[in-house]
């Protein structure tokens, strides 16, 4: 039989929540945004035994899943990615041109449970207001504060953790890019560029076939992935169709374990 008391109640979560946060305050990698391109960057990179945490602003995980098509519970995937997502115990249904459409709740449960059971830990309600940066040339950490206080715009001071890679997983505004090209002065993503296009118009396959090759790093210690890759890129949206999203989170994945490897040789 339990003892209940509302100062044991408090006790235990302000001291778990410390010790869980205490942990993560070096990581090997840092994801802003658990989408399906976060989640599958989280899963993989998880599994090779590396130390991972997920930062989602808002209370949920599973980003622009849930929404299916125009509120449509419904997903698409394409047949690249139907062997990663039946991997993860989620059922697809076959239809004509190698297309198959799964259920968003089984799809954002499941991947969250194998994010999870890999050992990556997931922060929701915490978003990433900025990056930690070393000698203006390399990223090296993220700076994180409640989404509730972005929300209400109070003034309070952020929290900084180390990590040796940032995956920008934040969807169409590819906010953590963005951010890094707006503050630090003469910032140049890999390809010169100086600023985020943002994401072209609809085109469902071009839109899907850009997503892995646009999933790169883009500054030192930091890959873009997901939809924040084509928009870093001028990649094309592609509606309610998610197999480039997993897709990309997995080449995010590679990208950002090579980068652990450099930055702990450099160390
Ligand atoms: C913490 C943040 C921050 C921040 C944002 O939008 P997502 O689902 O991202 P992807 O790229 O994995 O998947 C994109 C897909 O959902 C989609 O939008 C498609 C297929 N669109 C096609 C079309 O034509 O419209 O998830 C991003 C997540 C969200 O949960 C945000 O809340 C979160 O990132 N987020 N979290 N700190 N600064 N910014």
């Amino acid at each position: 039989m339990s003892r209940v008391s509302e100062v044991l109640i408090s006790k235990l979560i302000v001291e778990t929540f410390s010790s869980r946060f205490a942990e993560c305050l070096h990581l090997d990698v840092a994801i802003a945004g658990a989408g399906p391109s976060g989640m599958q960057a989280a899963i993989d990179l998880a599994r090779q035994g590396l130390k991972v945490a997920v930062f989602e602003r808002q209370l949920h995980v599973g980003g622009g899943i849930w929404g299916g098509g125009m509120l449509f519970p419904r997903i698409v995937v394409q047949e690249e990615a139907a062997d990663m997502l039946r991997g993860l115990g989620i059922d697809l249904t076959p239809h004509e041109d190698g297309l198959y459409t799964a259920d968003p709740v089984e799809a954002v449960s499941k991947t969250t449970a194998a994010a999870l059971d890999a050992g990556a830990t997931i922060w929701v309600g915490m978003a990433v207001e900025d990056v930690v940066i070393r000698e203006n040339s390399r990223v090296a950490g993220v700076v994180t504060n409640w989404g509730a206080v972005e929300l209400a715009r109070l003034h309070v001071d952020p929290l900084a953790l180390m990590a040796h890679c940032v995956i920008d997983a934040t969807g169409h505004h590819a906010e953590i890019t963005r951010r890094l090209l707006a503050k630090v002065a003469g910032a140049r993503l890999c390809d010169g560029r100086e600023t985020v296009p943002g994401e072209q118009p609809m085109w469902a396959e071009a839109g899907e076939a850009a997503l892995v090759p646009n999933t790169r790093e883009v500054y030192p210690g930091l890959v873009v992935a997901g939809m924040a890759a084509n928009a870093v890129f001028a990649g094309p949206r592609m509606g309610a169709i998610f197999g480039g999203m997993f897709l990309s989170g997995r080449r995010a994945a590679e990208i950002a374990a090579q980068v652990v490897s450099r930055e702990k040789m450099n160390a």
